[in-house]
C-alpha cells in the first residue's frame, strides 16, 4: 500500500516536473519571446509557423529545418507547429499549436511531442493541437473565448475582442518583402490575403523587422551554442586536413568533415561543403567535390556543422601535400594579413564596412606588392583594381542561418557593431585559371581564410581560434 502511495506520489512529481520547464534554453526562449511582445501593440496577434518538410523524391522527405524564426523563439524542431503571441492577454501571452499524437504515424516516422513536452522544450504553459487552430482563429475574430471555460469568466482575450470590435486588431506576420509579381505567394502573404477575405478591419504588420533585430544581437545562451558549434567545426576541418593528400578525392575530405559533425552530436551540415581542390578553389561555391586531388594543389574547404540550429562559417586553403609552393605562400600572406587588418577593425561602435575596408586595402597592397597590381595604391583603390581577384564583401551576419538576418546598413550609414553581434571575416583571393593577364605563376590559384567574431563589450573574441591559421601553422599540423 505505502509503496503505491509513494509511487503514485512519484507520478505526481514527475508530472508536474514534465509540466516545467527549467532548463536555461527554456528561459531564454522566454525572454526573446518578451521582447518580441514587448515590440508589439497589445491589440497584436502574432503568427509564426514552422517550415513546410519538402520531398526529396517519391515519398522522400528531406531531412527536416526548422524554420529560423520559429526555432528562436519556441525551440521546437518538429513540423505542423504554430506559434501565437498576444501581448495584450491577460496570462496566455504565449499559445503554441503542435501536431496531435498518432500511434499510427509515430510507428513509422518517430514520436511526436506530446503537450507537456512541447511545454518541456519550449516552455510555453498553453499548448493545443494544430488541427485547432482555425477555430482558434475563428473565435478571436468573433470575440468569443476559446480554451477552459475559466479564460472566458476571468476575460482573457478582452483587449483582442476590444480591439477586433473597434477595427483596431492587428495580424503581426513574419511577411518580409514581397514575392515579385508572378511569383507565388509565401504562407505568411497568403494568409494574410485569406485573413482580410473573412475578418473585415483587421490591419498587418510585417514582424521580419523585429525578429531580425533580435536574432542579429545574440543572448549569451545563444553564444555558449555558437561558441560550441565552433569548436566542433574547428576539429571537422582538423579531421579534412589530416585526409587530404595528393591521390586521394575531394569527397574523403569531405566525408572526414562530416563525420566529425555527427559524431560530435551536430545535426548536419550548416551549409552544403565547399572542398575545391587546384582549380576548384577558384569557384566560390563549388560542390561537387568530385576531383582527385594532386601533388601543387591547394585545397578550400568552407564547411561548418548544423549544432542546435546554430552554425558557423569556416575556410581554410591547405595545400594538399603539406607544403605551400612559393606562389601559393605569397597569395596566401596576402589574404591572412587582410584578414588580421579586417580583425583589428573590430569592435562595439565601429561600423560593418571598417573591416571590408580594411581588407581592400591589405589586399591592393598585397597585389601591388607580389607585381599583380601595378599600383599606386591610392589609384588602385579607387579604381577597385582588386575586384578581378577579390570579388566577395569581407563578411556576413552569422547565427541560426549561415546568411544570418539582420542590416547591414541604417538610412544608407554602415551598421555600427554592438556586443553581441556575431560576423565571418573572410577576405580572398582568387586568380582564374584563364587570366593571361598575369604571369603564369598566380593562375589558377584560389585561397579564402574565414573565421567568426563575436563582438564583446570591449572588443571581440574570435569563435574559430581553435583552428590553425597561418601558413606555418597549417604545415606544421600536416606534417604532424
Ligand atoms: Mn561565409
Amino acid at each position: 500500500m505505502s509503496i503505491r502511495i509513494f509511487g503514485a506520489a512519484v507520478a505526481v512529481l514527475l508530472s508536474c516536473a514534465q509540466a516545467l520547464w527549467a532548463g536555461p534554453l527554456q528561459d531564454d526562449l522566454k525572454a526573446r519571446r518578451a521582447r518580441v511582445m514587448e515590440r508589439l501593440t497589445p491589440q497584436s496577434l502574432a503568427i509564426v509557423w514552422s517550415a513546410p518538410t519538402r520531398v526529396y523524391s517519391g515519398d522522400v522527405d528531406y531531412e527536416y529545418r526548422q524554420d529560423s524564426n520559429l526555432l528562436y523563439l519556441a525551440g521546437v524542431t518538429q513540423p505542423d507547429t504554430i506559434l501565437v503571441l498576444m501581448p495584450g492577454n491577460k496570462t496566455q501571452r504565449e499559445i503554441l499549436f503542435v501536431s496531435e499524437p498518432n500511434p499510427r504515424r509515430e510507428h513509422w516516422n518517430g514520436h511526436i511531442l506530446t503537450k507537456a513536452e512541447a511545454t518541456a522544450e519550449s516552455g510555453i504553459a498553453n499548448v493545443y493541437y494544430t488541427g485547432q487552430f482555425e477555430s482558434f482563429l475563428t473565435a478571436m475574430f468573433g470575440q468569443s473565448s476559446f480554451g477552459s471555460p475559466r479564460l472566458a469568466e476571468t476575460q482573457e482575450y478582452a483587449t483582442f475582442f476590444a480591439a477586433v470590435a473597434a477595427g483596431k486588431a492587428s495580424l503581426a506576420l513574419p511577411l518580409g518583402a514581397p514575392p515579385p509579381p508572378s511569383a507565388p505567394l509565401t504562407q505568411p502573404f497568403q494568409f494574410a490575403n485569406q485573413a482580410r477575405e473573412r475578418f473585415f478591419n483587421v490591419g498587418v504588420t510585417d514582424t521580419i523587422g523585429i525578429l531580425s533585430d533580435l536574432r542579429q544581437v545574440k543572448t549569451p545562451y545563444e553564444l555558449q551554442v555558437m561558441e560550441q558549434s565552433g569548436l566542433i567545426s574547428s576539429d571537422a576541418h582538423k579531421a579534412g586536413m589530416r585526409t587530404a593528400r595528393p591521390g586521394r578525392f575531394e569527397y574523403e575530405v569531405e566525408a572526414a568533415i562530416e563525420h566529425t559533425y555527427l559524431s560530435r552530436g551536430a545535426m548536419s551540415w550548416g551549409y552544403p561543403s565547399i572542398v575545391g581542390s587546384g582549380p576548384n578553389a577558384t569557384t566560390l561555391h563549388y560542390n561537387a567535390s568530385s576531383r582527385k586531388m594532386e601533388d601543387g594543389d591547394l585545397l578550400l574547404v568552407d564547411a561548418a556543422g548544423n549544432f542546435q540550429g546554430y552554425t558557423v562559417d569556416i575556410t581554410r586553403t591547405y595545400p594538399v601535400n603539406g607544403r605551400y609552393s612559393a606562389p601559393q605562400r605569397a597569395l596566401y600572406e596576402i589574404v591572412l594579413e587582410a584578414q588580421l587588418a579586417a580583425i583589428d577593425q573590430v569592435r562595439p561602435g565601429r561600423s560593418f564596412m571598417a573591416a571590408h575596408d580594411a581588407a581592400v586595402r591589405a589586399v591592393t597592397r598585397g597585389l601591388i606588392k607580389v607585381g599583380i597590381l601595378k599600383g599606386p595604391l591610392e589609384s588602385d583603390l579607387r579604381e577597385g583594381r582588386y575586384k578581378p581577384y577579390f570579388m566577395h564583401k569581407t563578411g556576413h551576419w552569422l547565427g541560426l542561418d549561415v546568411h544570418d538576418v539582420g542590416d547591414y546598413r541604417i538610412d544608407g550609414e554602415s551598421r555600427l557593431l554592438e556586443a553581441g553581434m556575431v560576423f565571418t571575416i573572410e577576405p580572398g583571393l582568387y586568380v582564374a585559371p584563364d587570366d593571361k593577364t598575369v604571369p603564369a605563376k598566380w593562375r589558377g590559384i584560389g585561397i579564402r581564410t574565414e573565421d567568426d567574431i563575436v563582438i564583446t563589450a570591449d572588443g571581440h573574441r574570435i569563435l574559430t581560434d581553435a583552428l590553425v591559421r597561418d601558413a606555418d601553422e597549417i604545415e606544421a599540423f600536416m606534417a604532424g
